[in-house]
């Protein structure tokens, strides 16, 4: 199926109808989606990084899940599939997708997803609107970047700190300084990079637009990814989608921190899922990056509104203060997802060899 999955679109497939190894199943995917090419002009992708997308889906053999989610990032211009990271976009269409095709049985009203993210190995429970035991893709909720409103599907993350990098402050510091510029590095669900836009002579109010096209802001970004990869336990990083870098400043439309991400070389158009609960998480560990701009409200509950280029992301953080440590305990957040195709995608056979 090619599925919406929040601000994201990619292709679905049931892990059985993929070749088994994965050369050979990268072979097919990237056939599927017409990369290398910067208009994915022979497959189905989108020629941006969040429409070249993919899930791959199947009955999940932990008694703790009950679906297994591999997400796989076609690399527009390279012949390269990138599974690094994971994509809590995408992961709004698995749970619907996984119901559609019969892996998971749905409950009259609402269906419960126990989904198993197979890249970083953390755990999600979607909850999916099922009215009379059926997906329903519409609905009154809404969310920033999406113009139509649609069935909410929620998402309660659980366990994701280290996720990726095997710790919440995977260089053991609040901060740390690279290129002489102060950095938080952060991984609660997606390693992110958290760095002041005015350190970089920044506002971090720029538009996307303007800020993909400056070349030397870019560079200074990229010199620090280079360099953070390493310390964030990820090894290098030159050919790796992941860390993704947020530039941040005060919030300016009534949210808690203002932000500007980079995936990690094109600026998004919003911010990704688990980018967004990395940031979020980062607002309230007092002494990061982000905490010294962010206004966050008191208490052990707490919503985070994180603004973007086109709106905002709120996560709702359950925190734990024990003597002054921070532990966030679980994100939720609402998504939204559509069912836009479904059919067999068409790959020359040469891949299939
Ligand atoms: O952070 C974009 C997206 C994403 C990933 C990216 C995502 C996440 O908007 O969980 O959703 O960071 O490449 O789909």
């Amino acid at each position: 199926m090619m599925m919406r999955g929040g601000t994201s679109k990619g292709a679905y497939f049931l892990e059985e109808d993929l070749p088994a190894d994965a050369p050979s199943r990268d072979r097919v995917l990237l056939a599927a989606m017409g990369s290398p090419d910067p208009r994915q002009i022979d497959g189905m992708g989108g020629a941006h990084p969040l429409t070249s997308k993919i899930a791959i889906v199947s009955k999940s053999k932990r008694p703790e899940a009950d679906i297994d989610y591999l997400f796989a990032q076609a690399v527009v211009e390279e012949a390269r599939i990138d599974v690094s990271p994971t994509c809590g976009n995408i992961l709004a269409g698995v749970a619907p997708f996984a119901i559609e095709r019969g892996l998971v049985a749905a409950d009259q009203g609402t269906t419960r997803v126990r989904i198993y993210m197979v890249n970083t190995g953390s755990l999600c429970e979607a909850r999916v609107a099922t009215p009379g035991g059926k997906v329903d893709y519409e609905g009154d909720a809404r969310i920033s970047g999406v113009p139509r409103s649609s069935a909410p599907v929620l998402l309660n993350f659980l366990d994701t700190a280290g996720s990726s990098c095997g710790a919440l402050l995977p260089t053991g510091n609040a901060v740390d300084t690279i290129d002489e510029v102060a950095v938080t590095c952060i991984d609660n669900g997606m390693p992110v990079v958290i760095i002041e836009a005015r350190a970089l002579g920044l506002t971090g109010y720029e538009s996307c637009e303007g800020l993909n096209a400056d070349a030397k802001a870019k560079a200074r970004i990229e010199s620090i990814r280079l360099k953070a990869g390493p310390l964030m336990r990820l090894g290098d990083v030159t050919k790796k989608v992941v860390p993704k870098m947020t530039l941040v400043a005060p919030a300016r439309d009534g949210g808690s921190i203002c932000t500007r991400t980079f995936i990690p070389h094109m600026c998004h158009e919003a911010i990704g899922v688990l980018g967004a609960v990395s940031v979020a998480t980062a607002c309230v560990m007092p002494g990061s990056v982000a905490a010294r701009c962010a206004a966050v409200e008191a208490g052990e509950r707490k919503r985070v509104s994180v603004e973007h280029p086109t709106g905002e992301f709120t996560v709702e953080l359950e925190t734990c203060n024990a003597s002054g440590v921070v532990t966030v305990t679980s994100a939720a957040l609402l998504r939204t997802t559509r069912a836009l195709f479904d059919g067999e995608i068409l790959v020359p056979h040469s891949c299939l060899d």
